[in-house]
């Protein structure tokens, strides 16, 4: 069922075969379950034209697809790797251990759960030296997006200009809110 779930996950979010491109950055997340929170990282790629994949690997169910994830998505053209868990958060971890790609990690509180999703946040941010992970906070799969699109950007300046724009905006939502305010 996990296989069936993650080929639909994929089927339904993989951005950019329309366009002849291939993913450039990979979302994966442990369980299917973590899709309603890391559902936003793609939502950001999918607005800035950055293609992406979207897929289930589990550290702990799926550890050799792991292996094979993290030691190929560069060869395959990935600039960038989002990893999402929940719980004993060891995905984003040990794929980074494996790649020579940027991770940005994402902690997940799975629903239900009794820690609020602190477990997984101390479990990606706490890496050892040498073996980096880009943590944002609880639940917050859009900014790991964002992250993705900063690094991209840094040798892409058709993305560097998107992301000014975008920031152009915030910057001009703010104001238009605080002058409204004001009147
Ligand atoms: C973690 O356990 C997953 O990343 C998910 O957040 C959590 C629950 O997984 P399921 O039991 O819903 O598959 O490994």
């Amino acid at each position: 069922a996990i296989e069936a779930s993650t080929s639909l996950v994929a089927s339904e979010l993989q951005q950019g075969e329309q366009r002849g491109e291939g993913p450039r950055v990979g979302i994966i997340m442990g369980s299917d379950s973590d899709l309603a929170t890391m559902k936003a990282a793609a939502e950001v790629l999918e607005e800035f034209g950055v293609p992406c994949e979207v897929t289930v690997v589990s550290a702990h169910r799926t550890p050799e697809r792991m292996f094979e994830y993290a030691r190929t998505a560069h060869e395959r053209g990935i600039q960038a790797i989002i990893a999402g868990a929940g719980g004993a958060a060891h995905l984003p971890g040990m794929v980074a251990s494996m790649t020579p790609l940027p991770v940005v990690g994402v902690p997940v509180k799975p629903t239900g759960a009794h820690l609020d999703g602190l477990d997984a946040l101390l479990s990606i941010v706490q890496m050892p030296k040498g073996v980096p992970v880009a943590t944002v906070a609880i639940g917050n799969a859009a900014n790991a997006g964002l992250l993705a699109v900063r690094i991209l950007a840094t040798s892409d300046p058709a993305l560097l200009q998107r992301m000014l724009a975008y920031q152009r905006g915030m910057t001009d939502t703010v104001l238009g809110k605080a002058q409204r305010l004001e009147e």
